[in-house]
């Protein structure tokens, strides 16, 4: 079926074609038809979404008990729809083991009993390939732990990627770039440097062997695209360059980190250097080039795990590395110089990275929201507003080591409780502000012992808000309660600041080239400003920057190995970059 089809038939001949893309649910696509015509598929698809939200409770329950129960007894009674039917074989599904079989069914009733209403997954997963029954099980055990409401809107979710994958197949939309960017994640996942394989999860730190494998892997899928120029800087950061028709064009660059936190997501800062890849890998078997140089940099240190330089890489970039950094020891005492050399990285060229400006029209990067807002919108692609700023401190507490038995609580002197009374001001602070947040990610008491009082103690605070002054409110106001309680508990903190990165609002001029390549989708444009911070913050320094988000799925959480995104959310960012470059001219 064509767009213009959609838009022009009658409504008898169109309801046959789209029957059954909500299971027994039909009024959703003829209600949303009343409102044509759209822009795109993804313009009809979003209108369906609205249709189903504003019809309320009792509408989203009847169509969610309208879904047949994954090898419940439905299957049996082989009264599935026909596309249920083969969606489930898709998934493996039908040729699960028996305990897997058993584990199901026991985890159905459980839902069942505990929601009244069937566990709605999209069992072809967002790759369209299928989960397995483990993924499956794994779901339903995550799933089962959620309140109803969210559970309502949970499989209302999967109902709409359900709905998706059935329409693509009716109209023949394809995702190659999208599958193809998903793959490349996942094939880079495979380095990491925990290699507890019962505990599968993805670290890459600065320099480590994971970390040379991921540069090596990004440099050689460059080359294959068809970038003019492929190579590693002083700081390990792979840039690939793909000129312009005029040799004397100036360059947009591109990119995004491909160093990860511990036990990490997959798409995490990779989304950023992958989707321009496709772009150049798409222009070169077409042989188009464009009226100005193209440089995708995959930026080798942004997290700020080894060493507490955050930003390292891009930093570079800006002329702003500082040499001290060297000096810095990771956990084993290997310092970053160190690191370098092993690596086989000299740091004497690291002032050769410094970017000059005027051979530059701008940054944009692609990253995955990392957050829910996207995915409560239900909208797979957000336009950032302003990265929020945020500060870093690592800190010790020194207290008085006592017996736990002996030790009068009045006389007590105890790292542990200093740090907890901190820990619930910085939430209880944090709150007091729409959008700041402040967070405690790393606490531990080294050598501990249950039963003497904590002397020591180490943690870290990370504090972020939209605008500089805001955040600096919340830094100073926790800055002045640690005074306070080492005060009133006779304990002595001891901070470094570790990162101090002022708030980096994007350029509007960029920011309307992305509105317009959005639109271009048919897609509305919808805001948002960004929690993380990217690599484009440090950009920000030297240049106009601008970002895309992608929807995240799992309610969009990252940091966490549940981070997920579908590969037709990622063809829909690839084709809105292409729109960008395409549309984008040097001013
Ligand atoms: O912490 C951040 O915002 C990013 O992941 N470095
Ligand atoms: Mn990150
Ligand atoms: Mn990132």
């Amino acid at each position: 079926m064509t767009l213009d089809q959609l838009n022009t038939q009658s409504i008898g001949q169109l309801l046959p074609l789209l029957q059954g893309l909500y299971e027994h649910s039909d009024w959703i696509v003829e209600q949303t038809l009343a409102r044509r015509p759209f822009k795109s598929f993804e313009a009809f698809k979003h209108g369906m979404i609205q249709t189903l939200q504003h019809a309320g409770e009792s509408a989203w329950l009847t169509l969610i008990k309208a879904h047949p129960e994954l090898t419940g007894k439905v299957a049996i009674q082989k009264t599935l729809t026909a596309e249920s039917q083969s969606e489930q074989q898709k998934a493996g599904l039908a040729n699960c083991t028996a305990e897997e079989y058993e584990a199901l069914h026991s985890l159905n009733k459980a839902y069942q009993e505990k929601f009244n209403f069937p566990f709605i997954v999209a069992v072809r997963g967002p790759r369209g390939l299928g989960l397995t029954p483990q993924d499956i099980i794994q779901t339903m055990q995550r799933r089962l732990k959620n309140t109803r409401d969210f559970e309502v809107q949970e499989a209302l979710q999967n109902i709409h990627r359900i709905v998706e994958l059935r329409l693509h197949e009716k109209i023949d939309r394809k995702s190659p770039e999208g599958d193809l960017i998903w793959d490349w994640q996942e094939a880079l996942a495979q380095y990491t440097e925990t290699q507890d394989l019962n505990f599968k999860n993805l670290t890459v730190t600065y320099l480590s062997p994971a970390h040379k494998d991921c540069a090596e892997f990004i440099a050689e899928r460059m080359r294959e695209c068809g970038f003019d120029e492929v190579s590693q800087d002083a700081v390990g950061n792979v840039v690939g360059r793909y000129h312009a028709q005029d040799p004397k064009a100036r360059y947009l660059m591109t990119g995004s980190h491909f160093d990860t936190v511990r036990n990490a997501g997959k798409y995490d800062g990779r989304l950023g250097i992958f989707c321009p890849m496709a772009c150049v890998k798409t222009l070169f078997s077409k042989g188009v080039r464009l009226p100005f140089g193209l440089e995708v940099v995959a930026f080798a240190e942004e997290e700020g795990q080894r060493y507490a330089a955050t930003f390292l890489a891009s930093s570079a970039l800006t002329g702003q590395f500082n040499p001290e950094w060297l000096a810095q020891e990771d956990k084993d005492g290997i310092s970053m110089k160190e690191a370098m050399a092993a690596y086989g990285l000299n740091p004497d060229e690291i002032a050769l990275i410094k970017r000059d400006t005027s051979q530059y029209l701008g940054f944009i990067e692609v990253h995955i929201e990392q957050g829910p807002v996207l995915y409560n919108q239900k909208r797979p692609l957000g336009l950032v507003t302003s990265i929020n700023g945020s500060r870093r401190f690592i800190a010790h507490v020194q207290g008085v080591a006592s017996h736990a038995g002996t030790t009068p609580m009045k006389l007590r002197h105890d790292a542990v409780g200093a740090i907890a009374e901190l820990a619930l001001f910085m939430e209880e602070r944090a709150l007091k502000d729409a959008d700041s947040v402040a967070t405690m990610g790393m606490l531990e008491v080294p050598n501990g012992s249950i039963n003497v009082i904590a002397a020591r103690a180490h943690f870290s605070m990370d504090i972020r808000a939209p605008n500089d002054a805001q955040r600096d409110a919340v830094v100073e106001d926790i800055l002045n309660k640690i005074k306070e309680i080492s005060e009133r508990r006779q304990v002595e903190f001891k901070l470094t600041e570790s990162l101090k990165i002022s708030a980096a609002p994007c350029d509007t001029q960029l920011m309307k080239h992305w509105q317009a390549a959005i639109e271009d989708l048919g897609l509305e444009v919808f805001s948002l400003p960004s929690g993380a911070g990217h690599d484009a913050m440090k950009i920000h320094d030297i240049m106009p920057q601008a970002m895309l988000f992608v929807r995240g799925l799992n309610s969009g959480i990252s940091h966490n190995p549940l981070e997920s995104s579908s590969s037709d959310d990622m063809q829909l960012a690839f084709e809105a970059m292409m729109n960008f470059l395409m549309r984008f001219r040097p001013s």
